[in-house]
């Protein structure tokens, strides 16, 4: 009986696939050796017995997938070809567009609203000193009224030993720019200063450590409360429409006297009590107050020739108010799908 040798079938098969010049040559000379040669390999194996039998039986099931996987590969290679083509006619993929954080538009706005009635808008540090801060606003030293306004202090070496011009910490409030202004302007003046402050307290549906503030100042001769009333009731007519009330409260703040805080009418409840107002169907947006005659005195204003107003406002409230939103976590989540309906 004819010697059967599964090797030297693999190296005819091989010199044989080499010299072929197409892809459908190559097909030819796989199927050749499949049905014909090795065909007629397992007819012959029948006559074979005993491990000879298993050990050629072996081969030549390893060697029919030896070609058949190397006829896929022309197959395999063109649907690469294919899928790495590009086809120019299909439609291109659209550019999502972003939009503008609803925070960011809101303070434009309100920018807006404020410059039309006169007032220039400031700049002032995040990162600030205890003295503007604290000190020059009137705060006492060791005073438990600087707990008002839970603090996120910056590590420094030997901080006990700097003055408090030296001591940094990130600003609490908007209102260390009313000293820094004053400072280097001299009455009549009227300003706004919208920026980021941080606070170092439990967040919860209306409270967040990050949030952003406008402060407003007004120093001249004779301004008084009702000139605030006016100012700060025209911005929020401008804003809102008619439906929302304001009123004003007696309050304290240590730069302020006599001092006062603004509130607005819960627009997620219409008054009547949710986690928002804390269930008083009124919602806290502005702190205010005539400005203290200590703080134009650190400011090198003569409280006897000028008095002023000064105001605080929380922007991210006035949005949850405008769009009804119930938390006010959900502007720093980076939801996109909260910040698409802006
Ligand atoms: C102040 O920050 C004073 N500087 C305001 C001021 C300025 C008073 C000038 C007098 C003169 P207050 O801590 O109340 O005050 O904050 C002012 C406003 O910021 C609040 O009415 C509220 O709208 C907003 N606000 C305060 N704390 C938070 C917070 N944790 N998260 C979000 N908004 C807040």
């Amino acid at each position: 009986m004819k010697e059967i040798n599964i090797g030297k079938i693999k190296d005819r098969f091989s010199q044989e696939l080499k010299g072929a010049k197409s892809d459908n040559e190559k097909k030819k000379i796989c199927k050749k050796y499949i049905e014909d040669e090795l065909s007629s390999v397992f007819v012959l194996l029948k006559n074979i017995s005993g491990p000879k039998r298993a050990t050629i039986g072996k081969d030549a099931n390893n060697l029919k997938q030896f070609i058949l996987e190397k006829m896929n590969d022309g197959g395999e290679k063109k649907r690469e070809e294919r899928e790495e083509m590009i086809d120019v006619t299909l439609p291109g993929e659209s550019v999502k567009r972003g939009s503008i954080h609803p925070l960011t538009s809101l303070q434009e706005r309100c920018k807006r609203i404020f410059a039309n009635c006169g007032f220039s808008i400031i700049d002032g540090p995040e990162l600030e000193s205890e003295w503007y801060n604290f000190d020059a606003l009137n705060f006492k030293q060791d005073h438990p009224v600087r707990e008002m306004q839970d603090t996120l202090f910056i590590k420094q070496k030997n901080r006990e030993k700097l003055s408090s011009k030296e001591k940094l910490l990130m600003r609490t409030h908007t209102s260390p720019v009313q000293v820094r202004y004053m400072e280097k302007r001299k009455p009549p003046l009227r300003i706004i200063v919208p920026g980021r402050v941080f606070r170092n307290e439990a967040t919860d549906s209306s409270h967040e450590i990050n949030f952003y503030q406008i402060e407003g100042l007004m120093v001249g001769k004779k301004i008084s409360v009702a000139n605030f009333k006016a100012v700060i009731g025209y911005f929020f007519r401008q804003l809102f429409d008619s439906n929302i009330e304001i009123r004003l409260r007696p309050s304290f703040f240590p730069f302020t006297e006599p001092s006062f805080e603004v509130d607005v009418s819960c627009t997620i409840c219409n008054k009547r009590g949710c986690s928002v107002c804390k269930q008083t169907g009124w919602i806290e947006i502005v702190g205010a107050g005539m400005v203290h005659p200590n703080v134009l005195e650190s400011a090198k204003v003569d409280p006897t020739k000028f008095t002023g107003f000064a105001f605080g406002m929380g922007i991210d409230r006035i949005a949850m108010i405008e769009h009804k939103i119930d938390d006010i976590r959900l502007f720093y989540g980076g939801d996109l799908r909260f910040l698409k309906q802006f």
